[in-house]
C-alpha cells in the first residue's frame, strides 16, 4: 500500500478544510471524529473564534453537529484559523466555498479563485485537493487546475491529486447525509479518485463511485437540473389546469397513482441555493451550437410562477371590485422553503417586487425571518388580500375563517395548496386552481 493510503489507514494524514459553512464545517467534524487532525480555514474571524470555542455557528436544527464539534475541538482534532499557512502540513485539502451564478447566469467564482490563489503557495507536492462545491462541468480543468498551477508552480496532474466530489447535504440532515448519501468521486486522474475514495471511506457508509472529474461535475448539476425540470413540468400543468378550469391537485393525485409517475408539487416558484443556479452551471461550458432548450425553458417556467401569483392577486381583487393599484397585499412567507429561515432566491421577493410594480403595497410576514416576524392578525388586518407563499407550519394551522375575518376584503391566493378552497366564504385563487368566488 502506498504511503498516502497507509497514512489514511492510520489516521496520520493531516487534513485541511477550506470554507467552514454548512458543507465544510460538518465535513471537518466528520474527519476529525474519524480520528484525523483537521484544520479548518475560514475567512470569517467571528466564525473562527466561535468554532475554536467548540460552538457551532450554524443556525437551525442539525442533529449531532453541535455535540460532535464540541468533542473534536475539545480533544484537539479540529481547530479553525483564517491563516492559509496552516495548510502547509495538510496532505488532503477539501474546498467547500460558495459558487453562485451572477445575474447573467454565469458562474461567479470569485470565492473559489481567491481560495486557489491563497492555497497555492502552501501546497506540497503529492497533496490530494478535493473540490466539494458545486461547479460547472469543465471547471476542474479550466479553473481549478490552472489556478493551483499558477499559484503553486506545481503541475496539476503530475504533482497533485485533483478531485471533484460534489456534496449532497441537505439543511437539517447535514451529518446524516454526509455519512449515508452515495458520492460520485471524480478524479482528474484515476489515482486521484482512488485516494479520495480511500479518504471518504473513513466515514462514508454509502457507495463511493470513482469516476472522472467531468462526470462528477455533470452528475451534481444534473441531479438538481432534473429536479428543476420536474418542478417546471408540475408548474406548467398547474397553468394548463387553471386554463381548462380543472384542479391540478386532483390531476396530480390521480396521475401519480400510475406506476413510474412522480409529478412534483406545483407552486409559487423555485427558490434556494441549488435549483435556481445548477441548471445554468450545467450549461456554462456547453458549445453555443448546442442550444439546449428544455433546461432554460424549465427555468423560465419556474421563474415565472411568482408573476403568475401576482396575476391571481389582480384577478382576486377584481372579483371584489378592487384595483391592484393602491391595494395592500399580505405576503405570508418569505423563506424559500417551509419551516426554514433561508431566504436565498426567495420567490416571495420576486412577488413583492412585482406587486410594487403593479402599484400595490406588499406587507410581508414570516415567522422564521427576523425582519418579517410579527403578529399575523394585526398585519393582515389592514390588507385587501393575502397570498400564501410558504407552507410554514404556523400558516397550515390557520383557520381560513379567521384569515377572512382579519382581511379588509376576503381575497386569498394560495401559492402552495395550503388551504381547502371550500373552507371559507372567500375569493380563493389557488395556483393550479381551483377558483372559488363569493357566490360559490
Ligand atoms: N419546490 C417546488 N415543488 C417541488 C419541490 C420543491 O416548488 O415539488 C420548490 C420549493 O418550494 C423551494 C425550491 O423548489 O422553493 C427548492 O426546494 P428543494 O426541496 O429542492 O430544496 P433545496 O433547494 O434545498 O434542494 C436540496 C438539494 N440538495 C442538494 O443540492 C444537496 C436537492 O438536490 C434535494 O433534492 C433537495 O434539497 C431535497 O430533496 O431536499
Amino acid at each position: 500500500m502506498d504511503s498516502f493510503l497507509e497514512a489514511i489507514e492510520h489516521r496520520a494524514l493531516p487534513i485541511a478544510v477550506i470554507g467552514l459553512g454548512y458543507v465544510g464545517l460538518p465535513v471537518a467534524c466528520m474527519f476529525a471524529k474519524a480520528g484525523f487532525t483537521v484544520v479548518g480555514i475560514e475567512r470569517n474571524e467571528t466564525k473562527v473564534e466561535t468554532i475554536n470555542r467548540g460552538l457551532s455557528p450554524i443556525e437551525g436544527e442539525e442533529p449531532g453537529l453541535a455535540e460532535m464539534l464540541r468533542e473534536v475541538v475539545q480533544n484537539g482534532r479540529l481547530r479553525a484559523t483564517s491563516n492559509y499557512a496552516a495548510c502547509q502540513e495538510a496532505r488532503a485539502i477539501l474546498i467547500s466555498v460558495e459558487t453562485p451564478v451572477g445575474d447573467d447566469n454565469r458562474p461567479a467564482y470569485s470565492a473559489l479563485r481567491s481560495v486557489l490563489a491563497s492555497l497555492g503557495p502552501h501546497l506540497a507536492r503529492g497533496t490530494l485537493v478535493i473540490v466539494e462545491s458545486t461547479i460547472a462541468p469543465g471547471t476542474m480543468e479550466k479553473v481549478v487546475a490552472p489556478g493551483l498551477e499558477a499559484a503553486s508552480s506545481l503541475r496539476a496532474t503530475e504533482d497533485l491529486y485533483l478531485v471533484h466530489c460534489p456534496e449532497r447535504v441537505m439543511v437539517g440532515k447535514l451529518l446524516h447525509n454526509l455519512r449515508h448519501m452515495p458520492r460520485a468521486v471524480g478524479g482528474m486522474t484515476p489515482k486521484a479518485a482512488q485516494r479520495a475514495v480511500a479518504l471518504y471511506n473513513t466515514f462514508v457508509e454509502a457507495d463511493l463511485d470513482a469516476t472522472t472529474a467531468l462526470t462528477a461535475e455533470i452528475v451534481k448539476t444534473t441531479e438538481n437540473t432534473y429536479r428543476d425540470v420536474q418542478i417546471a413540468f408540475a408548474n406548467e400543468m398547474a397553468l394548463v389546469c387553471e386554463d381548462l378550469g380543472a384542479d391540478v391537485w386532483q390531476v396530480r393525485t390521480l396521475v401519480n397513482k400510475c406506476p413510474y409517475r412522480d409529478m412534483h408539487l406545483p407552486g409559487a416558484g423555485v427558490g434556494g441555493h441549488c435549483l435556481p443556479k445548477d441548471p445554468w452551471l450545467l450549461l456554462t461550458h456547453t458549445s453555443t451550437d448546442l442550444s439546449a432548450r428544455l433546461i432554460p425553458a424549465a427555468r423560465a417556467v419556474n421563474d415565472g410562477m411568482p408573476f403568475h401569483v401576482a396575476e391571481l392577486v389582480v384577478d382576486g381583487l377584481r372579483a371584489v371590485g378592487k384595483d391592484i393599484e393602491g391595494a395592500r397585499v399580505a405576503v405570508l412567507g418569505y423563506a424559500f422553503l417551509e419551516n426554514s429561515d433561508d431566504t436565498r432566491n426567495s420567490p416571495s421577493a420576486v412577488l413583492a417586487k412585482r406587486l410594487q410594480a403593479l402599484g400595490a403595497e406588499p406587507v410581508i410576514h414570516d415567522p422564521y425571518v427576523p425582519q418579517y416576524r410579527g403578529d399575523l392578525p394585526a398585519l393582515v388586518q389592514s390588507c385587501d388580500a393575502a397570498v400564501l407563499m410558504v407552507r410554514h407550519a404556523e400558516y397550515l394551522r390557520l383557520d381560513p375563517q379567521d384569515l377572512v375575518g382579519w382581511l379588509a376584503s376576503p381575497v386569498v391566493v394560495d401559492g402552495r395548496h395550503a388551504f381547502d378552497a371550500e373552507a371559507a366564504a372567500w375569493i380563493y385563487r389557488g395556483v393550479g386552481g381551483p377558483r372559488r368566488d363569493l357566490d360559490g
